[in-house]
């Protein structure tokens, strides 16, 4: 594949010991000749002076060559290891674009080395993951990402999946013997195995996109049931105002915590009650608003029974939501989990592991989960489709007790698959997915 040659800084911005600048592409090895005077030796570092096309010294350390296909893109790529301050480091750039390079738009190393098959998609997303983690957790996940166990099991499906369909073609070619699908006991086998493994994959992935975007949690109730005392419980700081007045949260608040590796955002909302002032309205509008992109919700309610408001049927639909009984200092109720509903005191924090585990079960976290990996949402919407594409064939063939509608879904279901590695995926796509990746990456 004929590629013009890139360059940016691969160091942030900023000052630092050393600033590093990469260039991958077709000329490197000329640029590089003119830059150091000579081509260094492959992967051994050089100490040398870098010089602009007028032969001027811009900078001076450690070249280092990396011949094609031996590079991180595939291509031949040379970094220059200079100082790390933002004048040098542009200087460099500018030099290397006076030699020829251009300059590097966002995610476009990783896309090349994507093109080069150095990576697969998942791969190079998992450098961006890594890169951007907010937790050890989640950084050990998305390394496990780039050294390629998410891409294993995606594959790992794949395959089950072109076998299932090879053996119901074969049975479809030959039609002189009447064949009953459904009594075929290998082939019912190969169909239950697939849908175990749909259904370990979903499970990883969901747990793998809860570890790289977090866990939002919005907590919601009649006012003074307690939400902004549980939030600064749960937090472990005094973030919001905690009064008897009913009424007193108008705005939403977001605190960020750790719940055994597992990034929660909390989001402390407005107490619901049917008959607002005009600030408070605002306030349960906002509360809505967050609810409505909510992983789950905790419906917070005083144990004492002596708070008044908008009932918990008003909530919006889609999120799964836990009914917290809060006070239980004032009622002498066992704190625990009963039931999937939570039994504690946001004064005295009896109760609040409880909470945690909740909070734990619903994301699906398995801090245990050596083999975690990381996944996004477009890796969990490919997995669903692929899934759908998967019962709609079985479904088929348990209707007609004939393989060519299944055969048809299972092919679809591998496609949609094969849009998880970038076996199949559309240039707008990847473009999209890219775009998004720091320049340098
Ligand atoms: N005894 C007892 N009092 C509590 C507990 N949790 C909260 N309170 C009290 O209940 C009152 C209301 O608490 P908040 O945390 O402000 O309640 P809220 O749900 O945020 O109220 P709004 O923001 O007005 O909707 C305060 O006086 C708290 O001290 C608890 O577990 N036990
Ligand atoms: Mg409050």
């Amino acid at each position: 594949m004929a590629t013009d040659t890139i360059v940016a800084a691969a160091t942030p911005p900023g000052t630092g010991g050393v600033g590093i600048v990469r260039v991958s592409g077709e000329d490197v090895e000329r640029i590089a000749r003119a830059m150091l005077g000579s081509l260094p030796e492959p992967r051994t570092a050089t100490y040398r002076n870098f010089r602009n096309a007028a032969g001027e010294r811009v900078d001076a350390g450690l070249a280092l060559y990396f011949p094609a296909p031996a590079s991180f893109t595939g291509e031949s790529v040379l970094e220059l290891h200079g100082h790390g301050g933002p004048v040098v480091i542009s200087l460099l750039v500018d030099a290397l674009i006076e030699l020829g390079a251009r300059q590097a738009e966002p995610g476009e190393f990783s896309k090349r080395a994507f093109l080069n098959d150095k990576l697969d998609l998942v791969q190079a997303e998992a450098i961006a993951d890594l890169i951007g983690s907010g937790t050890a957790q989640a950084a050990r996940a998305a390394l496990r990402s780039l050294s390629g166990t998410f891409s294993r099991a995606v594959d790992g499906l794949a395959e089950q999946l072109v076998r299932l369909r090879m053996h119901v073609e074969a049975a479809i070619d030959f039609p002189e013997e009447e064949i009953d699908f459904l009594s075929d006991a290998a082939l019912l086998q190969r169909i239950e195995d697939c849908a175990a493994a749909f259904e370990t994959l979903s499970a990883d992935a969901k747990q793998g996109r809860v570890l790289r975007d977090g866990y939002q949690v919005v907590i919601v109730g009649r006012p003074n049931a307690g939400k902004s005392s549980l939030l600064n419980l749960l937090s472990g700081q005094d973030a919001a105002i905690v009064t008897e007045v009913a009424g007193t949260t108008r705005d939403v608040l977001r605190e960020q915590i750790d719940v055994d590796g597992l990034a929660v955002e909390l989001v402390d909302t407005a107490g619901l009650r049917n008959d607002p002032n005009r600030i408070e309205a605002e306030g349960i509008r906002r509360a809505r608003e967050a609810l409505a992109n909510a992983d789950a919700a905790l419906w917070i309610q005083d144990a004492t029974g002596t708070e008044r408001g908008a009932p918990k049927e008003n909530l919006p639909e889609g999120v799964p939501v836990t009914v917290v009984h809060n006070k239980i200092d004032l009622t002498g109720a066992k704190p625990g989990l009963v039931d999937g509903e939570v039994y504690l005191s946001a004064q005295t924090g009896e109760g609040i592991e409880a909470l945690r585990q909740r909070i734990r079960e619903l994301a699906g976290y398995d801090n245990q989960g050596e083999g975690a990996f990381t996944a996004r949402r477009r890796h969990l919407r490919a997995l669903r489709r692929a899934r759908d594409h998967f019962d709609k064939g079985r479904s088929a063939l348990e209707e007609t007790r004939a393989g060519e509608l299944l055969a048809e879904e299972l092919r679809l279901s591998q496609h949609a698959l094969g849009e998880i590695t970038g076996t199949f995926t559309a240039d707008d796509l990847l473009g999209k997915i890219f775009s998004e990746f720091c320049i340098g990456k």
